[in-house]
C-alpha cells in the first residue's frame, strides 16, 4: 500500500484563496483539510474546499472529449476532436467573418492560469467583436468605476481589514461568499480581531445575512437604492464639514465637482428611497470621517443592480472625500507581484480606461474593457444578418444558467451551427456543444491567482504546482486554448512541437515588451538572454516566471539578487511568501492621463445628474433578490456528494408579513413571475429579509434534457435566471440587474 503524503496547496475554487492541506495515498485523495501555517488563510477552509475530494473522483465528471455524431454526443479522442472543430470552424469564419464565432468565458477562467492566459491568445486568433465573459453579470461596474477613476480596470481598493476600525459593507455576504474582488480568507477570524480591538462592521443589505447577523449594525436598504444612499452619505459630509481627503487633495481632479453635486442632494427624499432613516445616515458619515481607519466596501449587491456603476463609483468617491483612500486601515491598493497593469510602464500616469469604443451589432449594447454585455449573446444568435453569430466557443461557462432571461439564451444556443465547450462536466451549457474538451481537476493543475491577486488583503506570491500528473493523453488546458487559437487562425491541428512553438512565440512576446518597458526592471537587456534564463520551465509556469522575475519585487533576471522568481515562491513553505500588509500607493498605482484620480468622470456626474432629475418611483411589488449558499458554487458544485446533502436549499424566502398577504406558507409553492418568465419554488418564509423583498439562491435548475450530472438532477431546484430581464441592465455597463428584479408572487396548490 502507499504511503500517505501531505501536500500544501491553494485552493482554486474562490478568490479567499485558502491554504489546503492535501493527505493522498497514491492517486488518491485521503482527505482535505485547512492548512493552519498558511500565513494567509490561516487554517480557514469551507466546505467547497473539502468537496474538491469529491471533484476528483466524481463518475459523472468528464475524462474524455464528447464528439456530436448523428445528433448525439459520443465519447472521442483528443485528436478526433480537434479534428471536429478544425472541421467546422474555420470555415464558419472564412465564410462570415470573424465576428460570426463568439467567446464566453465563465467565471472559473479567473482560477485558472492556464485557461486566463491562454484566453489572451484565443481571443486574439478569433478576433472577434463577441466576447463575452461572466463580467457582465458580476462585476464590471466596479472595474468600470476604478478605471475611469484610477486610469486601470484592476486597480481596485481592498479594505485593509486587518487594521480597520469601522467598515461600512454594502451589498456583500463574505460569511458564505468568502469574499469578492477582495481576497480575504478566514474573513470570520479576520472580523472577530477587528472587533477585539474595537473596530465596527456595518452592513447595509436587503437581508439580515450571515454577515449582518454578526456585525455591530445592520440597516435594510431597499435593492436598487445604494447610489441613493451613497448621495445621502456625502451630502451629509459636505454639510456637516466632515469632508477631507487630508494629503490625497494633491492627487485629485473634479473635488470641486463632487462638493457641488453633494451639496445639492436632496437628503430626506434620499433617505425616503433607499429606507435608511437620515438619523442613521448622519451617523455612518460621522464614524466613515472621524474613526482613524475606516473603509467602505461594496460588492455584487451594488454591482448587479440598476445603478450598479453610480453606486461603485460612490463608494470610492465617499472613501477618497472622507479620506480613508490609499491609508493603512482604510481602502488600499494591492501591490500584485504578476501581471498588473499598475505596476508596469509610467508609474502614476497611463493612457486610462476608455470605454464604449464599439457597439454590438444587435440592440445598441456598448463594449466595455473589450467585452459585450453577456445579455446581448441571445439576440446576436436569434437576429438575422451577414454577422449572425453562428458559432460559439463556451470557456469554463455555464451561461444557460447563470445568465439573465436563462430560457431564452438556452433556445438561442439551441440554433448556433456550432458550439465547443471547455468544462469539467456536460453542463446545461455544454449539451449544446458539439465537441466538448474536459478541464482537467484542481490537483492536476498549477494554481496561482493571477487577475485576483490585484484584490488581496495582504501582499503576497502563492503558488502552487500540480499536485497529480494527468492522463499522459490528456491535453492541459492550456494546450486546448493554444490549439483553439491555431484551429481559429486557420494555422490547423498542431502536434506538441507546434504548441510548442506557439507558446515560445508567446514567451518571446512577453519578453520583448518587457525589455522595450523604459520603466522596467529589464529595460534595455537583451531578450536572448532572458529567454535563455528562463532556462528549461515549460508551460503557463514559464509565462509565470517571466511576470514575476519582471514585477515589482521580481529578481529581474540577476538585477536584484534575492528577488522573486517562480522557484522562490515554490520552495516557499506552505504555498508561498508573504510579501507584507498592504501600502500606501498613490499617486504611482495610478494609470489615467492626468496623473490624478479622475473623482468626477463625465458619464458618471451625468448619470448622477440623472438619478436626482428622476422622480422617485412608484410603489413597486415585491423585488427578487440572490442568495449564496456554503454549500453552492454558482451553478456546478450540485454534483458533489458532501455538497448536496442537507436540507433542500433552494427556496424562496419571503418575510412572514408580505407572506400573510398573498396567501403564502412556509413549506407550499409559489409562482414567480417576471417580465420574461415564471418559475415555481418551495416557499421559506423569514424575518431576515425586507419587507417587499423575496430571496431565490441562483445556479439551481439542473433537470434539463441532455446534461450529464446524475446527483445535481435529483434534487434539482429552479434557475432563478428563468425570471432575470435580459432587458433591464445597468446603463453604462449593461451588466445584468439580478438583484432588485421586479416579480409577482402567487400562491400554488400543494403538489
Ligand atoms: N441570478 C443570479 N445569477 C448569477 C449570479 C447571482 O448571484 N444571481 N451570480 C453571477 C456570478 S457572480 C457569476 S461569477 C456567474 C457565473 O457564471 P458562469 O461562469 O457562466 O457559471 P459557473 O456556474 O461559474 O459555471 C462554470 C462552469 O465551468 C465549469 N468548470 C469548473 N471548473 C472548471 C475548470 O477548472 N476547468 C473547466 N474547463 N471548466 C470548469 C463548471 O463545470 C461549470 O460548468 O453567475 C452569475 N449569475
Ligand atoms: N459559497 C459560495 N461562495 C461564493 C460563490 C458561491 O456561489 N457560493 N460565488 C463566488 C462568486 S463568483 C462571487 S462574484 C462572490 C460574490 O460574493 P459577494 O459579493 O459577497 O456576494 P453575495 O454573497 O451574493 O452577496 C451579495 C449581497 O447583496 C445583497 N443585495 C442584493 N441586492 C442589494 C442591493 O440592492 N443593495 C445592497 N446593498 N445589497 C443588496 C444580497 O442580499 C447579498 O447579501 O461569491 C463567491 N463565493
Ligand atoms: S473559501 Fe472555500 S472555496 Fe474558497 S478558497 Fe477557501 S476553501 Fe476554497
Ligand atoms: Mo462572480
Amino acid at each position: 500500500m502507499a504511503e500517505t503524503k501531505i501536500a500544501h496547496r491553494i485552493c482554486p475554487v474562490c478568490e479567499a484563496g485558502c491554504g489546503l492541506e492535501v493527505a493522498t495515498r497514491g492517486r488518491e485523495i485521503v482527505g482535505i483539510r485547512g492548512d493552519d501555517e498558511d500565513f494567509f488563510s490561516r487554517g480557514h477552509i469551507c466546505p467547497k474546499g473539502v468537496a474538491l475530494k469529491d471533484l476528483d473522483g466524481d463518475p459523472d465528471r468528464l475524462r474524455r472529449p464528447l464528439v456530436r455524431r448523428g445528433g448525439k454526443l459520443e465519447p472521442a479522442s483528443w485528436q478526433e476532436a480537434f479534428a471536429a472543430i478544425e472541421a467546422a470552424l474555420p470555415a464558419i469564419r472564412s465564410a462570415y467573418g470573424p465576428h460570426a464565432v463568439a467567446v464566453y468565458i465563465g467565471n472559473p477562467t479567473a482560477h485558472n492560469l492556464g485557461l486566463a492566459v491562454g484566453f489572451g491568445a484565443l481571443a486574439q486568433a478569433l478576433g472577434t467583436r463577441n466576447l463575452f465573459t461572466a463580467g457582465t453579470i458580476d462585476q464590471v461596474p466596479k472595474q468600470f468605476a476604478c478605471g475611469l477613476l484610477f486610469g486601470d480596470t484592476l486597480t481596485v481598493p481592498v479594505p485593509d481589514i486587518d487594521r480597520c476600525d469601522y467598515l461600512l459593507m454594502l451589498g456583500a455576504n463574505p460569511m458564505v461568499s468568502n469574499g469578492s474582488l477582495w481576497m480575504v480568507p478566514d474573513f470570520k477570524g479576520r472580523l472577530r480581531e477587528m472587533r477585539a480591538r474595537g473596530g465596527r462592521l456595518v452592513v447595509v443589505d436587503p437581508r439580515r445575512t450571515e454577515t449582518a447577523a454578526v456585525a455591530d449594525a445592520h440597516f435594510f436598504i431597499r435593492p436598487g437604492t445604494d447610489a441613493h444612499f451613497l448621495l445621502a452619505l456625502l451630502h451629509v459630509l459636505f454639510r456637516d464639514g466632515l469632508a477631507g481627503p487630508g494629503a490625497l487633495a494633491a492627487h485629485i481632479a473634479g473635488y470641486a465637482e463632487i462638493e457641488a453635486l453633494a451639496r445639492k442632494v436632496p437628503l430626506a427624499a434620499m433617505s425616503a428611497q433607499c429606507g435608511i432613516s437620515v438619523e442613521a445616515i448622519e451617523e455612518i458619515a460621522q464614524a466613515l470621517a472621524t474613526t482613524e481607519r475606516a473603509a467602505v466596501y461594496g460588492r455584487f449587491g451594488t454591482t448587479t443592480q440598476k445603478h450598479g456603476a453610480l453606486a461603485s463609483w460612490l463608494i470610492e468617491v465617499v472613501n477618497v472625500v472622507a479620506g480613508n483612500l490609499d491609508r493603512p486601515g482604510g481602502a488600499m491598493f494591492a501591490k500584485p507581484p504578476a501581471f498588473a497593469a499598475n505596476t508596469r510602464g509610467e508609474p502614476g500616469r497611463g493612457p486610462g480606461f476608455t470605454p464604449h469604443r464599439y457597439e454590438a451589432r444587435v440592440g445598441g449594447h456598448r463594449e466595455v474593457m473589450g467585452e459585450l454585455p453577456l445579455a446581448a449573446l441571445a439576440g446576436e444568435i436569434e437576429v438575422e444578418g451577414p454577422e449572425r453569430v453562428r458559432a460559439l466557443v463556451c470557456v469554463a461557462g455555464n451561461p444557460v444558467l447563470s445568465a439573465p432571461n436563462a430560457a431564452r439564451l438556452d433556445a438561442a444556443l439551441g440554433k448556433l451551427d456550432f458550439m465547443v465547450a471547455i468544462d469539467l462536466y456536460l453542463s446545461e451549457t455544454a449539451r449544446h456543444a458539439d465537441v466538448v474538451l474536459p478541464g482537467t481537476t484542481a490537483l492536476e493543475k498549477c494554481h496561482y491567482d493571477n487577475f485576483l491577486s490585484a484584490f488581496l488583503t495582504r501582499n503576497a506570491a502563492r503558488y502552487s504546482p500540480p499536485l497529480f500528473e494527468h492522463d499522459a493523453d490528456h491535453v492541459s488546458e492550456w494546450e486546448v486554448m493554444l490549439q483553439l487559437s491555431s484551429i481559429a487562425s486557420g494555422a490547423g491541428v498542431q502536434n506538441r512541437a507546434g504548441l510548442q512553438a506557439m507558446e515560445d512565440g508567446i514567451v518571446r512576446y512577453l519578453i520583448d515588451a518587457a525589455v522595450g518597458d523604459p520603466h522596467g526592471i529589464v529595460h534595455g537587456r537583451s531578450a536572448e538572454e532572458i529567454y535563455a534564463k528562463l532556462g528549461n520551465r515549460r508551460g503557463v509556469e514559464r509565462i509565470l516566471d517571466l511576470q514575476l522575475r519582471t514585477g515589482p519585487y521580481g529578481d529581474g533576471f540577476g538585477v536584484k539578487p534575492g528577488g522573486l522568481t517562480l522557484a522562490a515562491v515554490e520552495a516557499a513553505p506552505h504555498g508561498g511568501l508573504d510579501l507584507g500588509p498592504l501600502c500606501p500607493r498613490l499617486p504611482e498605482v495610478l494609470r489615467t492621463p492626468s496623473g490624478k484620480i479622475e473623482l468626477a468622470p463625465a458619464l458618471l456626474m451625468n448619470e448622477a445628474e440623472r438619478l436626482l432629475a428622476a422622480p422617485p418611483p412608484a410603489p413597486a411589488g415585491m423585488l427578487l433578490i440572490g442568495r449564496r449558499q456554503a454549500r453552492s458554487n454558482n451553478s456546478w458544485m450540485h454534483n458533489l456528494p458532501v455538497l448536496a446533502k442537507g436540507p433542500f436549499r433552494c427556496t424562496l424566502m419571503v418575510n412572514p408579513s408580505d407572506a400573510v398577504r398573498p396567501g403564502l406558507e412556509d413549506g407550499g409553492f409559489a409562482r414567480v413571475r417576471g417580465r420574461v418568465g415564471a418559475i415555481e419554488a418551495v416557499v421559506e418564509t423569514s424575518d431576515t429579509l425586507m419587507q417587499g423583498v423575496v430571496s431565490l439562491p441562483h445556479g439551481w435548475g439542473h433537470d434539463l434534457a441532455g446534461t450529464g450530472l446524475a446527483l445535481a438532477r435529483a434534487r434539482p431546484g429552479v434557475n432563478s435566471n428563468i425570471v432575470a430581464d435580459d432587458a433591464e441592465l445597468e446603463p453604462l455597463t449593461g451588466t445584468a440587474v439580478l438583484n432588485g428584479i421586479p416579480v409577482d408572487i402567487e400562491p400554488l396548490p400543494a403538489l
